[in-house]
Order: structure tokens, then sequence, then C-alpha cells
């Protein structure tokens, strides 16, 4: 089926997400907002980077990956963790420092581990650790692979070469995430990095997925193949073009409005509420009040 809005013409169509799909990005969007919030209460210590604007990417990645494989995040990495456990409680408790926190409120935001997901808030320093995961994985549980997602400005870190050249060499079962939102921090990808990422898997002969789609089903179509190629040691680099809607931490944006409202009129949450309007309110508003119990709950906890 498909959904069309028709203040959205110069866009493709989007199909109609399933409930659980849709109900777990709004539920990622409201944690981020919540988490916002709760700084701007001065009810967090520390920092956190969200993942406004990126959230349906885990999401769409989601049935790709099996539980055998390894996903290994960054420091934008609270949709990667959700999307995997369906658990904001313990992210919460963890960057609140309460009690049910899943790495016992010494990791944040930044450094969580659980089961077979490992986030690092240190850029690039995944992917050598995920070769690594790769390596064991086609010796020991052949089938399953490595994920990493790291940023474009993670390119600028030599250890990503490396790791490109043994998963190449190597021909490991390695997934590279770029999610590239244009912008590491402050600096433009223009100003950054000469070429394009498909020109540095290519040097290394690893092959390269591009998509600027929103669209879980379109994506999920698009990547699948090679998904399943890189489960028998071909590596792949898989490219989303996206858009970092809020600030890089929090009030660092130091972008254009111009930039940021385009970034807003690309936005999955605003494609989706006018394609389809009936699921998209009454699941956006269940998931807010479901991250707002959450929020209540974790606040009210002893510290961990
Ligand atoms: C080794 C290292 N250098 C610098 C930093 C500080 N830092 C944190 S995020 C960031 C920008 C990351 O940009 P990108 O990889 O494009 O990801 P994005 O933040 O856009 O998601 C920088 C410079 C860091 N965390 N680690």
């Amino acid at each position: 089926m498909t959904a069309t809005a028709p203040e959205q013409e110069h866009a493709p169509p989007l199909e109609e997400p399933a409930d659980e799909d849709l109900s777990l990005m709004l539920a990622i969007r409201a944690f981020e907002l919540k988490l916002l919030e709760l700084f701007g209460q001065g009810m967090l210590n520390g920092t956190t980077h969200t993942c406004l604007g990126q959230e349906y990417i885990p999401v769409a990645l989601r049935p790709l990956l099996r539980p055998d494989d390894h996903v290994f995040s960054n420091h934008r990495g609270h949709g990667h963790y959700l999307a995997r456990f369906e658990d904001p409680e313990g992210l919460l408790a963890e960057i609140m420092g309460r009690r049910g926190a899943v790495c016992g409120g010494v990791g944040g935001s930044q450094h969580i581990r659980r089961d077979r997901f490992l986030s690092t808030g240190v850029q690039g320093e995944s992917l050598p650790v995920a070769c690594g995961v790769a390596l064991h994985l086609k010796r020991a549980e052949p089938g399953a692979l490595a994920c990493v997602h790291i940023g474009d400005g993670t390119f600028g870190e030599g250890g990503v070469y490396e790791a490109l050249n043994l998963a190449a060499l190597w021909r490991l079962p390695l997934l590279v995430v770029v999610e590239n939102n244009g912008i590491a921090q402050t600096t433009p990808t223009s100003a950054a990095m000469a070429g394009t990422v498909a020109g540095r898997a290519a040097a290394f002969g690893i092959a390269h997925a591009f998509t600027d789609e929103v669209d879980l089903a379109v994506i999920r179509r698009r990547l699948a193949p090679g998904i399943a190629a890189v489960r028998q040691g071909r590596p792949l680099v898989v490219e989303f073009a996206t858009h970092r809607l809020g600030p890089h931490s929090k009030g660092d944006d130091t972008r254009p409005a111009e930039v940021v409202e385009r970034a807003r009129e690309a936005d999955w949450y605003r494609r989706y509420a006018a394609a389809c309007p009936d699921p998209f309110a009454r699941l956006d508003a269940a998931a807010r009040t479901y991250i707002d119990e959450v929020a209540r709950d974790v606040a009210g906890r002893e510290p961990s």
C-alpha cells in the first residue's frame, strides 16, 4: 500500500510502514526530545548527542540484522541502542545515573555495552575493533557480521583506513554504515573531505551502496542483497545521506537558518506525518506518553 500527501508532491510517495516500525522511530524521537528537555531542566549531567533526524536508519536496518550480529555504535548512538533493545528505561537510567542503568551508570550516553552491542565516543575507535570481531565471526560463527555506525567526519581518522584495508584483504563480514549528515560538529563535510565516501570505499575494492531515502521499505529492499553478501565475506560501506536536525550536542548549532530549515523539510517525521496521518498521530501520542512515563519513573529512582 502506498501513502501520498499533497504537500509532498516533489518527494516520492512513502510505503505505509508497519505500526511497529513507526512506533519505534517515534519512540526514539520522543526519547531524544526528552533528553534535551531534561538537560534544559538541569536534570542531566555530562553531555549527549541526539540522533534527531537520523532515527530511521537503525530502524531500517533492524530486520536486516540478526541477534548474533555485533553492532558498534558511536557518540550519536541512542537510536542504535533503542532499535536493538527497545529499552528506553535502561538507557535513560544510564544517562541519568539511576538504578536500572544498563551499564551501572558508568558509561553514560556514549559508552554502552550490552550483549553484542558496544558504543564509543572516540571517533574511529570502533572500526578496527569491529574488524577483529568480524575476523572472529568469520572463523567461529560464519554468517554473522559486525556492523559499525560512523559519521562522515570520522573519515578523518586513520584507523578507518587500516580497518577498511584489512576488511577487504581478509574478506571480513564487516558492514560499515556511514550516516552522512553533511557536518561534523561545526565543520561542513565539504570543508573537510576530499573526494567521496564511495571513492574511499572503492580505493580498497569495497562495495558501496548509497541511499538518500527515508522510506524504510525502499531502504530495506535496496540494502538486503549487499548485506546478505557481507555475511559471505564481502564487506560493504552503506552511505545514508541524512540530516542532523538538532545541534551537534546541545546549543552548539552554528549552521545558517536555511540549512537547518532544509534539514527540517527532509525530516522523516514530517514526511511520515503527511503520508500516513492516521496511524502517525495516534502512535506519536502513544510514544510521547510512554517516554514521559519512563522519564518520570527513572527520575524518581535512587542513584545507580
Ligand atoms: C578521536 C576523536 N576526536 C574528536 C572527537 C570530538 N568529536 C566528537 S563528535 C565529533 C564530530 C563527529 O562527526 P561525524 O563523524 O560526522 O558524526 P556526527 O557528529 O555528524 O554524527 C568530534 C570531532 C572525538 N569524539 N573523538
